[in-house]
């Protein structure tokens, strides 16, 4: 892509919009996007006032960030409206015929931590950014195709349900010194995880009849730098959730399920499912995680789940809690995270789980995506 500095820095003040500078220069939104936070590091332009406000990026006192996160909202919704026809009339590829088994996939997305830079602790070499996120998202892309075209020839499928168990943000306040460990601000990182998962369910609903897709908030959406308990409805990626509803609202293909609170229980052809992020998991054992997820499920108000849905702990686990419950822990983006290195003793897995479901199974096909392939 060859881009016209002078034309590009122009257009970009009169206040062109990421998709049309994307349109004019033949190119991505994503290479624009990536273009102009290259002049904004050249200090060649400055972040727009109708996104980030005068031009700096802000820095909040924790009761300015609701009214901060609305008025973002605002300015983001309606820059929005103006081109979401291309995420509603998505043409289906796929294929739906034949008398065979109608059955749903399911993926976990969890711990993708935009923004967030990751060193390995034992070799110290960068293990997670921007660009490698970039690749890893084009893995879980092609792992799911792969899966669909595996399964393509004995059954028709009919959803994707994507349960995003949190965490897909990293934030910038919530701890000390996070500022040097990570490549762009919230309000970035709440705008580049939007275009991934956007873009990441269009490319869906080329090969599924139908995609739902679940929000759930981590902590590290929260927005203040203590673990307080805060309204689900405050959480950075409650704000991430109510975009893409945004976005896709004309598309009678999609649903996107935006709940108010840190649980959702969802039923799908007969079974029942829980998901939350899992960071009130206290401990890091196996049993303590064992234990802690039966008294959550029992707090949830329910009797019994068929599959218990989680993220948070970096490293993926499959465990049966009951005869009839199944706990998911999904893994993450970040290969050799310090985090889970450091703070649970153990070696993350940057992997996410993908399943099937039938009438007669909540979970089969077990699959984990590996993102470094
Ligand atoms: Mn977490």
């Amino acid at each position: 892509m060859k881009i016209n500095e002078k034309i590009f820095i122009e257009l970009y003040n009169a206040g062109k919009t990421d998709a049309e500078l994307g349109e004019l220069f033949g190119a991505s939104e994503r290479s624009i996007e990536r273009y102009a936070s290259k002049l904004r590091r050249e200090g060649k332009i400055k972040y727009r006032k109708d996104l980030f406000g005068n031009g700096k990026i802000p820095s909040y006192k924790n009761g300015e960030i609701f009214e901060e996160v609305q008025q973002y909202i605002d300015s983001a919704s309606s820059v929005i409206k103006k081109y979401n026809d291309i995420y509603k009339n998505v043409k289906f590829k796929g294929t739906w015929k034949g008398n065979k088994q109608v059955e749903d996939m399911a993926l976990v997305w969890s711990d993708m931590h935009t923004g967030s830079i990751n060193k390995s602790p034992i070799t110290g070499k960068i293990t997670y950014n921007e660009e490698i996120q970039e690749k890893e998202l084009e893995a879980l892309l092609r792992g799911v195709i792969r899966f669909y075209y595996l399964y393509r020839p004995s059954y028709k499928v009919e959803t994707l349900y994507i349960f995003d168990a949190g965490d897909n943000i990293t934030n910038d306040r919530i701890y000390e010194g996070q500022k040097s460990e990570i490549t762009c601000n919230v309000g970035e990182q709440i705008i580049k995880t939007f275009e991934y998962q956007s873009s990441f369910i269009k490319k869906m609903l080329e090969i599924f009849p139908r995609v739902v897709f679940i929000k759930e908030y981590g902590n590290h959406g929260r927005t203040s730098p203590t673990p307080i308990a805060e309204r689900a409805t405050n959480n950075f990626e409650y704000l991430l959730g109510k975009l893409l509803e945004e976005r896709f609202k004309d598309n009678k293909r999609v649903e996107i399920i935006v709940p108010e609170n840190y649980y959702h229980v969802i039923n799908i052809r007969g079974h029942k499912y829980l998901l939350f992020h899992g960071n009130n998991i206290r401990g890091t054992t196996l049993n303590t995680i064992e234990n802690a997820t039966k008294q959550i499920a029992l707090l949830a108000g329910r009797e019994v789940y068929d599959v218990i849905i989680i993220g948070h702990f970096h490293t993926s686990l499959k465990l049966r809690i009951t005869p009839s419950t199944t706990l998911l822990v999904n893994g993450c983006f970040i290969h050799d995270d310090e985090y889970s290195y450091n703070k649970l003793r153990k070696f993350s897995s940057a992997t996410q789980y993908l399943f099937n479901i039938s009438k007669r199974s909540a979970l089969h096909n077990l699959q984990e995506i590996y993102l470094k392939w």
